[in-house]
């Protein structure tokens, strides 16, 4: 259902302007991706470094999907050694065409070196890559804190779980891409021909 907006023709002042006689009411068409769950497919990709957190925010957000309906049959769960490694584990599962969304998992602790600064930017700017290149939903479930108790917080305490949230956004994202998927104004021309991903990714 689209949001009324009011119209009014020839703008407020112009000579074509009759005041509220001329206000046109338009409803703009609205796409939402719903938190329906059921027969998709998932693939979670979780780093081992702070598995304290990382297990936790895991155990979330297969929480997530399995109350929204997914089935535990259509969620896989790779795990890789750190969040640097998440990038690379997500595009290869993208790549096999098995799944509606998939959700990367992580946890970066800042220390005494700029080694944090490194992981966070190579992490998020590879799993943004990976989703750009692949056309596939890969949410990012990657917390970047100063401290222990920071994580702690968004991992099951005062900050909630975000992993609960990733599983939420992977279905929402899912859902959006299967109706965003070849929508196209009845007036626009056909591309030349579809890229190699794209054609790789689509679904029926
Ligand atoms: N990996 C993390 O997931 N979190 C961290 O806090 C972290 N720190 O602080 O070093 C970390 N480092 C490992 C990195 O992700 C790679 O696994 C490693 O460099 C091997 O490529």
């Amino acid at each position: 259902m689209g949001a009324g907006f009011l119209i009014a023709k020839g703008g407020a002042g112009s000579r074509h302007s009759k005041g509220k006689d001329m206000e046109q009411k338009i409803q703009p068409g609205v796409v939402n991706g719903e938190l329906s769950g059921a027969g998709l497919r998932f693939g979670i990709v979780v780093s081992r470094f702070n598995s304290f957190i990382t297990e936790r925010l895991l155990a979330a957000s297969v929480d997530a999907l399995e109350r929204a309906g997914a089935s535990g049959k259509d969620v896989d769960v790779v795990h890789v050694p750190g969040a640097f490694e998440l990038p690379l584990a997500a595009k290869k599962l993208a790549a096999t065409g098995k799944y509606d969304a998939l959700i990367a998992i992580g946890c970066v602790l800042r220390g005494e070196t700029s080694h944090y600064d490194y992981v966070c930017s190579e992490t998020s700017r590879g799993l943004q890559l990976a989703q750009m290149d692949t056309g596939l939903p890969i949410i990012f479930c990657v917390l970047t804190c100063d401290t222990v108790e920071q994580a702690i917080d968004r991992a099951g305490l005062k900050g909630g779980n975000k992993g609960f949230e990733s599983g939420l956004a992977a279905i929402e994202m899912a859902r959006l891409s299967q109706k965003l998927h070849g929508q196209k104004s009845p007036g626009a021309s056909a591309p030349a021909s579809p890229s190699k991903s794209s054609r790789k990714m689509r679904r029926n």
